[in-house]
């Protein structure tokens, strides 16, 4: 499947019939020889993650650095804001956290200053995302991630990041309208992928 940028997307499953059909290239990836029905999608998905630099990384000066994480990682950024919409966007954006003791303090704290939004596409964005932003609780982030680096309470964790694909596809219809995402080819597209 090829994409409005050109850009292969690997959407559709590899369907084997027969050992004979089978691609040596699913079997470099996957490390198996796939049996006759497998469904094996020939590389991992290419995904976007909606990540939000929260009012803290904003004040502290973070927007620059956490941008060159995701930027020299390889991903691809289709859309940037800066926005501060107040505490009834964040209560939607917090939705599922809203039984919780902290609910009102979190929601006070996001809305408290601008937040910069962004939406970063690229294969497994929304894991690696969560990976290079580290463990909710900075106690527990590693070194060399994002919290592991910048931060100590978990009331001031700096960024936010999508936890899964359906979560991130949520949180940019939110967070974006269609036409400030822009599906753009990277120049750096085969040095990044094989
Ligand atoms: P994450 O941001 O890693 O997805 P989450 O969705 O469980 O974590 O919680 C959202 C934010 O709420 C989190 O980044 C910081 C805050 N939070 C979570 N647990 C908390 C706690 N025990 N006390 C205070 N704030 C908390
Ligand atoms: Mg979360």
């Amino acid at each position: 499947m090829v994409c409005k940028t050109g850009v292969k997307y690997p959407s559709e499953p590899i369907v084997f019939q027969s050992s004979a059909d089978s691609d040596p290239e699913v079997y470099r990836i996957r490390g198996f020889k796939p049996s006759k029905t497998a469904f094996v999608p020939k590389t991992p998905a290419r995904e976007r993650t909606y990540i939000m630099i929260k009012p803290d990384g904003v004040q502290r000066g973070l927007i620059g650095t956490i941008m060159e994480r995701f930027e020299t990682k390889g991903f691809k950024l289709v859309g940037m804001k800066l926005a501060q919409p107040g505490k009834a966007m964040f209560e939607k954006h917090y939705a599922d956290l809203s039984g919780k003791g902290f609910f009102k303090g979190l929601v006070e704290y996001a809305a408290s200053g601008p937040v910069c939004c962004m939406v970063w596409e690229g294969t497994n964005a929304v894991k690696t995302g969560r990976k290079m932003l580290g463990a909710t609780k900075p106690f527990d982030s590693e070194p060399g991630t994002i919290r592991g680096d910048f931060c100590i309470d978990v009331g001031r964790n700096v960024i936010h990041g999508s936890d899964s694909v359906e979560s991130a596809n949520h949180e940019i219809n939110l967070w974006f309208k269609p036409e400030e995402l822009v599906d753009w080819e990277s120049h750096s597209e085969s040095w990044v992928y094989e």
